[in-house]
């Protein structure tokens, strides 16, 4: 068995050297992935944890499960010989970090609701999965929705999982909507939800019907809306719901999010606040010198929920999570080297950027 299981696509990364238009530049060849990201922040934590995803049968799916096997992380994978490993290349420019994806169609898109056996099967205490892996496929929704507890939107709030949804109460489901734009307008998201047919901020799905269209931008916003819902503990950036649902405080999240125990909103320079049942708890944002902040929402989740592993209080997890988010925006990978340093005290003039 293991403490924790994570589920979602993981890539080949290729970071470039500086060097601007050049077009023999060098790239660093990295390994990049929401999920696997958290899984290794908790497997140097200490705890057991798997990875599920689907890779191809290429070099890239080689250095994937050798790098994560190395960090401690035991990879439960299928082989899609048919399909490529995901790739991804991270370029840090003046004006931001830009992500380019060569993923459509990839192994991992190919993640549905059978392999939930697997992931059930090592009886985890906590599944973490994230609204990336959700956009990947219409399989791969199904696949989410399984993990989550797909709760029907008009039942009472703190009603557990429904029938034929995994094990009830089981074990702790949390969720990070990694909203990424780049991921919907494209035939690779379903957001057809049968139990969801009234979503308060309007365009509901067709109830049952299959998505076979692009994905609208409300359509992502709705389903990203029902699966956070349908988790235990959610992680959502104050932009992001904005960007999705039109909120703009922290409160008006946690009316939206109404269904988790926990709802983690992360406020960039201003911190992170915790919202509970009943309780409320906020943390000042890591101060670091910022090379670069994909990957830092990663760190920050798995300190969190590390935490509550372990048994802290919130407050104690937040901490946790914005400590191990520090040592992750002064890099260019998504996970920092095993030994690297947390970064020293340097203020951010313009703000910290909200961790990714
Ligand atoms: O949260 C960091 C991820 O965005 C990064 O690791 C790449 O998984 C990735 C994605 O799909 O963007």
């Amino acid at each position: 068995s293991v403490d924790v299981a994570c589920v979602g696509e993981t890539m080949a990364l290729l970071v470039p050297e500086p060097g601007g238009a050049d077009p023999a530049r060098r790239y660093r060849l990295d390994v990049g992935g929401a999920e696997s990201n958290v899984a290794v922040h908790l497997a140097r934590l200490g705890h057991r944890v798997s990875w599920h995803s689907v890779l191809g049968a290429d070099e890239f799916a080689q250095h994937i499960t050798t790098h994560l096997t190395e960090e401690g992380v035991h990879c439960v994978v299928r082989t899609d010989p048919q399909r490529c490993t995901g790739l991804y290349v991270k370029e840090i420019t003046p004006g931001g970090t830009q992500m380019r994806y060569y993923r459509a169609g990839s192994a991992a898109s190919t993640l549905a609701p059978d392999d939930a056996t697997g992931i059930w099967g090592r009886a985890p205490r906590l599944v973490h999965t994230t609204g990336i892996t959700a956009a990947l496929s219409t399989d791969a929704t199904a696949l989410v929705r399984t993990l989550l507890r797909d709760v029907p939107v008009d039942a009472p709030v703190g009603e557990s999982a429904s029938p034929g949804q995994g094990p009830s109460p089981g074990p702790l489901r949390s969720f990070d909507v990694n909203y990424r734009p780049a991921l919907h307008g494209s035939p690779r998201c379903d957001s057809s939800h049968s139990q969801h047919p009234q979503h308060p901020l309007g365009s509901p799905p067709t109830a049952g019907a299959p998505y076979d269209g692009e994905a609208t931008a409300p359509e992502y916003a709705a389903l990203l809306h029902h699966l956070a819902q349908s988790a235990d503990v959610v992680f959502c950036g104050l932009d992001e719901a904005a960007a999705l649902w039109n909120t703009s405080t922290v409160t008006e999240v946690r009316a939206l999010l109404d269904r988790p125990d926990l709802v983690v909103v992360k406020q960039g320079a201003d911190g992170v606040t915790a919202l509970g049942r009943t309780d409320v708890h906020a943390v000042p944002a890591p101060q670091v010198e910022v090379v670069e902040p994909v990957g830092a929402g990663d760190a920050f989740a798995a300190g969190v929920l590390h935490g509550l592993l372990s048994g802290a209080g919130i407050r104690e997890c937040l901490a946790v999570g914005t400590r191990l988010a520090g040592t992750v925006l002064g890099v260019d990978g998504d996970v920092p080297p095993r030994a690297a340093p947390a970064g020293g005290r340097i203020p951010q003039p313009g703000g910290d950027p909200v961790p990714r």
